[in-house]
């Protein structure tokens, strides 16, 4: 232990601690903005300098607490004269380059950066300088640049090369002309992201967001000759009510039907359904494979951010996805098939509309192949931030709102289908089923734990009959692109065997995907939304009286009355797809 005075108060902090971590515990809260725990530590921005002298000697200069180890003797001030004049005119720098159209801002709200404007009382500008010149890029599906808002904290940069194991995105240019950017100012459509959207969430401000289809939306609904249905991710229902001030990870289900309802959505229905649907054709792929002696390792395919990074960096696994499309697209293509033949209505007045906390699900809804007979499975596709902001211009008090319940016959889901929005989900949800069809029974296991957790790689293994003998049956899950790199490489040099890989683009699983809402860089030091939302989704997965997916009586009469059987002629036609190299 460290002893320490901050600010006249002494503490005792372990060895490894910052100079900003041991102020916290003193309950002092040093302002940052480059800053983003674990992941961005690089004293950019100079928003944390503090006044401090070691054992009576001053240090000359006013260092950044966000790197400045702990030392013995150290006698720490955040509040002098000299610390509020240099912190201020540090954010008045970052201001004077920056596009101050706060009002029209996507972020007016939840920037970081009015935030901390606000806490330091800044009401004017000294500096007032050339402006750095504004660059859009808005030419993907996903994801927009705008230079205007960028204040080159790095922390996109940082989260992008080594939370995800990507490197994208990198300070290109110098001096006054410094940006953010690919190399070359390339487009983000050209290049090698995934649309993860991971460097949205660690974005302070709007200079990296998501290309909205709020207004396309609106359009649908108000027309009277479109029938607009939606359907909500698993991991929506974990974040939505952080748009409206609820706690990370308050589970809103009941609140968020009744609002897409009040919006007015034709139907509202739930991807849990389709996530039902897919683990009834994923199984039996896998069981496929096993018996037949297919290709091995099977890898899930649910996740368009890790879909794009196999076909970019591992080609070589591309036989190894499942050819099940995600639960997204599937859902899609059963609404325009099946529900539109039960119903009698048109398909192609039918909009698809879906709600994801992800912002690669909009690219993966604009791929060529995604649609059967040239209907668009999914039209449109729109993040939990999103719904956020179209329940608030509908001015509807979301919080008051009481719970509804999904429509038939594309709404009823299992616990199974919930927790495909947190790591390991789509495993558990597999097994769940794959284990009461290999041994006949209505097994009482339900639960897998050794799946769960946020632990980069887990691994587990569950003994099963197959073909008359027991088998040992491995799995691997990985989320984040950089941990899956470390799963497939030790399959490829022959260090690993496994029957069944599931891997999530983002870290923690959907339930962090980079459409959920966001969480700043000070409260994430206090929460954790992976652990909260998961959470949220094993309660409603426990709360649920059927929890298998095999079980889910909307899936069960699907195959009955339209597709026959999983795998089957039907099937093959809407809900699988392949990948090429
Ligand atoms: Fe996901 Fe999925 S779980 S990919 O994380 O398989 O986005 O929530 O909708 O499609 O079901 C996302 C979540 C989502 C699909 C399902
Ligand atoms: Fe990197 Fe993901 Fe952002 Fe693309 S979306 S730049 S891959 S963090």
């Amino acid at each position: 232990k460290i002893n320490m005075t901050i600010n006249g108060i002494q503490v005792s902090v372990p060895k490894d601690y910052t100079v900003l971590l041991a102020a916290r515990e003193a309950g002092i809260d040093i302002p940052t903005l480059c800053y983003l725990k674990d992941i961005n530590e690089i004293a950019a921005c100079r928003v944390c300098v503090v006044e401090v002298d070691i054992n009576g000697v001053p240090m000359r200069n006013l260092p950044a607490s966000c790197v400045l180890q702990v030392q013995e003797g150290m006698n720490v001030r955040t509040n002098t004269q000299r610390v509020r004049n240099a912190v201020r005119m540090n954010v008045e720098l970052i201001l004077a380059n920056h596009n101050r159209e706060c009002l029209t801002c996507l972020r007016n709200g939840t920037c970081e950066l009015q935030k901390l404007c606000d806490e330091l009382g800044i009401k004017d500008i000294e500096y007032q300088g050339e402006k750095r010149e504004a660059k859009i890029d808005n030419l993907s599906h996903s994801i927009v640049r705008d230079s205007s808002k960028c204040i080159l904290c790095g922390r996109c940069i940082s989260t992008c090369r080594d939370v995800q194991g990507i490197g994208v995105l990198d300070f290109v240019n110098r001096g006054f002309n410094t940006e953010v950017a690919p190399a070359f100012n390339y487009s983000m459509k050209d290049v090698d992201c995934v649309y993860c959207g991971q460097c949205i969430q660690a974005c302070p401000v709007a200079a990296l967001r998501e290309r909205t289809y709020i207004d396309d939306v609106w359009d649908a609904i108000d027309d009277p000759d479109k029938y607009v249905v939606v359907q909500t991710a698993p991991a929506v229902r974990a974040s939505l009510g952080e748009e409206f001030g609820l706690p990370v990870g308050t589970r809103v289900t009941g609140k968020m039907v009744t609002a897409l309802k009040m919006l007015g959505f034709d139907k509202v229905f739930d991807t849990n359904f389709s996530a039902d649907l897919t683990i009834m054709e994923e199984g039996t792929e896998l069981l496929q494979r096993v018996q037949n002696g297919g290709k091995l390792p099977m890898i899930t395919s649910c996740s368009p951010g890790w879909i794009r990074y196999c076909e970019m960096k591992y080609p070589d696994f591309l036989d190894n996805l499942s050819t099940c499309k995600s639960p997204q697209q599937m859902f899609g293509a059963v609404l325009k098939s099946y529900y539109a033949e039960k119903e009698g209505i048109d398909p192609k007045k039918i909009v698809s509309v879906s709600v994801m906390p992800c912002t690669s699900k909009k690219t993966e809804a604009n791929r060529p192949e995604m649609e059967v007979d040239g209907l668009r499975d999914v039209d449109f596709s729109i993040t939990t931030r999103e719904l956020g902001d179209m329940i608030k211009q509908a001015r509807i008090s979301f919080n008051k709102l009481s719970d509804g319940h999904a429509d038939n016959i594309m709404g009823e889901y299992t616990g199974a289908g919930v927790i495909f929005g947190a790591t390991g989900g789509v495993m558990e949800a597999a097994l769940r089923t794959v284990a009461d069809i290999l041994t006949g029974k209505d097994l009482e296991q339900i639960e897998y734990q050794q799946v769960r957790g946020i632990e980069g790689v887990k691994e587990a293994s569950v003994v099963l009959p197959i073909g008359g003998k027991d088998t040992e049956v491995k799995v691997a899950i990985a989320h984040g692109t950089k941990n899956a790199a470390k799963i497939l490489d030790s399959v490829r040099a022959g260090e690993k065997n496994y029957h069944f890989i599931e891997v999530m683009a983002c870290p923690g699983g959907c339930v962090h995907g980079g459409g959920q809402s966001h969480v700043s860089a000070k409260k994430r030091l206090d929460v954790n939304p992976k652990v909260n939302r998961a959470n949220a989704l094993y309660d409603e997965d426990k709360s649920l009286p059927i929890r298998k997916s095999h079980k889910n009586p909307e899936v069960i009469k699907l195959y009955e009355d339209y597709l026959k059987e999983p795998n089957g002629h039907l099937s093959h036609k809407l809900l699988h797809t392949h990948y090429a190299k």
